[in-house]
């Protein structure tokens, strides 16, 4: 069979705009060689050094406070998901444009990619924790994208006369004559080409070849960004973790009563404790820092008269380790909001820890720093005087999950976590809120941040349609260190009603509450406030989140059909 061969002079197979489409995919395809090649080398250096990783950490620090306030808000604990999808679709666009500017200029196109390179580079050298090193999967990821770019853009813009060669050759039909008049112009197109400068106007299209190209290019993004993450495993922890064994506190938690948990009986309440898989999460770190048991080291820095240092095994083998049941609250918690969790945790008990180092009476701030440079401004005074503060490592029975800090970190009851529960802890600074700036009260945080009282309806769900009759109104309310007294509840505009509460077991640990009503067919609204144990009620008075934590009533809406 013969195909007829095209003559030098047809027209530019494909035409314009299918070829600015096809360079527009292979600006796609060489940022995937890129970010493939750039995983593989941070497979080997370390996954932080990731550009994808290092990038999104970049974009959470520079984040103005109101856009990450709505994005812990409307993606929860999928936040991070999608800030990694959302840098993946910019990067795609941007890739997209890389391709159609480097079929008109090959060099505009090279730095397009390097530039890309160099933010990833910036990126992962700016770490807290970066290091030279982490340059090289942005740096070699740049180069192998330009290669790739070269290699797919070529067949966009081959020599007229090589494409017909080809295409002749393909077709069976005699090869070129290698002498002919059009040798020396094909010389000169395909310089042209390699240094990316010139009209290809007259430049045909070899289809075939673009999308062989595209395959390797694809099969190459694939293999090395698959193994690049395989490779990302070896700074896995979970084995070492699993073998770690909790050492027996000498001080365990209260007793709970029986019936102490209130969620037995009543569908839709929060259970007492909750699950380290359901407990929320709130960090700045999109690759959790992964810190090997063995290799752990406590350092205590500043105004301290003795600082000392403490490996996993020091903190373990301590005789003085408590057990304390204490819920954990998020100062960006909305009202009725889900940032709030309650755990047991095993841990050292945090100011005879401070004590024995000799803190210093001016220190008023403790600067936490986290293994990934997060840094946390506890107030000493809390850290001394809250009853069962404490350096955590178990929580409920267990070793701390990596995203929860492992395999140390800080718990006060009574104040928001982003003033004291630093994860990953692996400094702490005795000094002053004068000194230094922690890192969200840089960001105006409100520097000490005592958790307020709060309540919150779990069922029945807000705007949903239930049968009218008899049924539980039942949440968890809160008031770290001085406990919940009572929780009232009102339905429409009826009297505030005393609800039922679980069993007090500790002034750190929520409560359940519970009340029964008969719901008369149509619309309600059901409103919630709580009396803390010394005397305050709850303010109807409604703030945001920024800078020191939300209040108001929780009041939902349901129907009863
Ligand atoms: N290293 C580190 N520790 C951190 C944070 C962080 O971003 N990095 N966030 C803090 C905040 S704002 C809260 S509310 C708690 C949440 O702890 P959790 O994720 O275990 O629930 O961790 C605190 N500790
Ligand atoms: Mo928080």
């Amino acid at each position: 069979m013969q195909a007829p061969a095209p003559t030098p002079d047809a027209p530019p197979a494909g035409g314009a705009r299918g070829r600015t489409a096809l360079a527009a995919l292979a600006g796609l395809l060489a940022a995937a060689v890129a970010v493939g090649v750039a995983e593989l080398i941070a497979g080997l250096v370390g996954a932080a050094a990731s550009p994808v990783i290092a990038v999104g950490d970049a974009v959470i620090t520079l984040t103005p406070e109101p856009v990450k306030a709505f994005a812990i808000r409307t993606f929860g604990e999928n936040d991070k998901i999608a800030l990694v999808v959302g840098t993946l679709v910019i990067i795609a666009v941007y890739a997209l444009v890389v391709g159609v500017v480097g079929l008109r200029n090959r060099g505009l196109g090279a730095l397009g990619i390097a530039l890309f390179g160099l933010v990833g580079a910036v990126a992962a050298i700016t770490r807290p924790a970066g290091g030279l090193l982490d340059v090289l999967p942005s740096v070699l990821g740049a180069g192998a994208g330009v290669l790739a770019l070269f290699a797919l853009l070529a067949p966009l813009a081959v020599a007229p006369g090589v494409a017909t060669a080809r295409a002749t050759a393909r077709a069976g039909g005699p090869a070129p004559d290698r002498g002919d008049t059009h040798a020396d112009e094909r010389v000169v197109e395909r310089l042209r080409e390699v240094l990316g400068s010139g009209d290809r106007k007259g430049a045909a299209l070899d289809r075939r070849r673009f999308f062989l190209t595209s395959g390797v290019a694809l099969g190459a993004a694939a293999v090395t960004g698959g193994g690049g993450r395989l490779l990302q495993r070896r700074f896995d922890i979970a084995g070492d973790r699993a073998a770690l064994e909790l050492p027996t506190p000498s001080s365990r938690a209260a007793a709970l009563p029986a019936g102490a948990d209130l969620a037995a009986e009543v569908d839709g309440l929060t259970p007492l404790f909750t699950d380290n898989g359901e407990f929320y999460r709130v960090d700045t770190a999109i690759s959790v820092p992964r810190i090997r048991p063995a290799e752990y080291r406590l350092e205590m820095a500043g105004m301290f008269d003795s600082p000392r240092g403490y490996s996993l095994t020091d903190l373990f083998e301590r005789d003085d380790l408590i057990e304390r049941d204490i819920t954990l609250t998020c100062v960006s918690n909305e009202v009725g909001g889900g940032l709030a969790g309650t755990a047991r945790w095993i841990g050292v008990p945090l100011a005879t820890l401070l004590e024995e180092n000799g803190i210093r009476s001016g220190s008023d701030q403790l600067l936490c720093r986290s293994e990934d440079g997060m840094t946390i401004g506890a107030p000493t005074r809390s850290a001394l005087q809250v009853e069962d503060a404490m350096l955590a490592f178990g929580m409920n029975g267990e070793p701390l999950p990596v995203e929860h800090g492992f395999p140390v970190r800080m718990v006060i009851p009574g104040l928001y976590g982003y003033v004291s529960a630093c994860k990953w802890l692996v400094r702490i600074e005795a000094t002053t809120f004068d000194a230094v700036d922690a890192y969200w009260t840089e960001r105006d945080w409100a520097a000490e941040g005592p958790i307020k009282i709060a309540s919150r309806i779990d069922t029945p769900a807000p705007l949903r349609e239930f049968p009218a009759g008899r049924r539980a109104i039942a949440g968890v309310a809160w008031a770290q260190t001085r406990g919940i007294a009572s929780v009232e509840v009102r339905v429409d505009e009826g009297d505030w009603t005393e609800a039922e509460l679980s069993p007090a077991v500790d002034a750190d640990l929520w409560r359940q509450w519970v009340l029964p009503y008969d719901f008369p067919a149509g619309r309600h609204s059901i409103t919630v406030r709580a009396t803390g144990a010394d005397g305050e009620v709850q303010t109807d008075e409604r703030t945001a989140p920024f800078p020191a934590g939300s209040s108001g009533w929780h009041s939902i809406q349901v129907v009863a059909g």
